[in-house]
């Protein structure tokens, strides 16, 4: 019997993956916690305020509750990164290696996303192969290439079970991204219910390699569900769908409101992080070892995202700027 619990759980994976596994695996069975107080982000069930960095309180309450898996989601994205470098290092690392510790001391299992970031500007761009070059050129790739390492490390040295995708831009209408460079692909949907216009912070022509939602969280279960015996590479699978820029989306979008407007303003960080990555990841191995397929394409994406988005915003806003 699985009892899960999901670190950074008030985040933009965390909040749809929890409620997934809660359907999935029984309410009872799954233990979100982040460091925020649940009181602001937690309305479906029993949460808890749990800091990953406290080694000693991430111990206490995965003994406590039981847990056989850790879905290990708290992180500081690319461009929150390049803001506060250190601060990012010691959150992504140290909270990762306090997950892989306790995760040897308890037998849990863990899933921990690993990212398109982890590739830099020496990598093959399109698409960049499983195995290949990784000297990512950003504080978030370089603690994602290093926590790719560390897994494989605990799975070597301690027997952990640590499984992991390295995920490309994730697109959701649930709760916000915060502080990744593919967050335009998000705030644009807003803006354009909201004003119908959108200045986006990359230039027209950039391509990345982006995922909707419940592709992702279908992702991290049929990883976490695949016999071990299937997979070769347990960890850090590239997982792909979809690769389009600004100005594609901006069609895709006047496909349901004609007049949505678009302008760029590319700010020269985030610009530089989204030049550094590969546009589109090469998933053959997830495909053939424990069988991923996407579903989602752009238009389909684009259509669930407007649908989902009006139903969350006031009618009468999404009717206004729908027109
Ligand atoms: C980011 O933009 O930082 C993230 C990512 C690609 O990992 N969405």
């Amino acid at each position: 019997m699985k009892r899960i619990l999901i670190t950074g759980a008030a985040g933009q994976i965390g909040t749809e993956l929890a409620s997934r596994l809660r359907d999935r695996y029984g309410p009872g069975m799954i233990l979100p916690t982040d460091i925020r107080d649940p009181v602001s982000w937690a309305s479906l069930g029993p949460a808890e305020r749990l800091d990953c960095l406290d080694l000693d309180a991430l111990r206490t309450v995965v003994r406590r509750f039981g847990a056989t898996d850790i879905f290990h989601l708290a992180a500081i994205l690319s461009a929150a990164a390049e803001e506060s470098p250190l601060r990012a290092y010691q959150i992504n690392m140290d909270g990762l290696v306090n997950v892989l510790q306790v995760a040897a001391e308890t037998g849990c299992r863990v899933f921990t996303p690993s990212s398109i970031a982890a590739f830099g500007p020496e990598t093959p761009s399109d698409p960049a192969p499983q195995s290949t070059l990784q000297r990512p050129t950003t504080m978030y790739g370089v603690t994602k290439v290093a926590g790719e390492l560390l897994c494989d490390y605990y799975h070597a040295r301690f027997g952990v079970d640590a499984r992991g995708l390295r995920f490309p831009g994730l697109v959701s209408y649930t709760a916000p991204p915060g502080g990744g460079t593919t967050d335009y692909a998000v705030d644009i949907f807003h803006a354009a219910l909201e004003r119908g216009r959108y200045t986006c912070f990359l230039k027209p022509d950039t391509r990345m390699d982006m995922m909707y939602m419940p592709d992702a969280i279908r992702a991290i279960i049929e990883l976490m569900e695949a016999p071990a015996a299937s997979l070769v590479h347990r960890n850090a699978f590239n997982v792909t769908a979809m690769h389009f820029t600004p100005a594609e989306l901006a069609n895709a979008i006047r496909v349901h409101m004609p007049g949505f407007e678009i302008d760029y303003d590319p700010d020269p960080v985030r610009q530089a992080i989204a030049d550094s990555w590969p546009e589109r990841l090469d998933d053959s191995e997830a495909r053939e070892q424990w069988g991923w397929r996407h579903e989602y394409e752009l238009p389909d994406m684009v259509a669930d995202m407007f649908r989902g988005l009006r139903a969350i915003l006031a009618p009468e806003t999404a009717a206004t700027a729908g027109r």
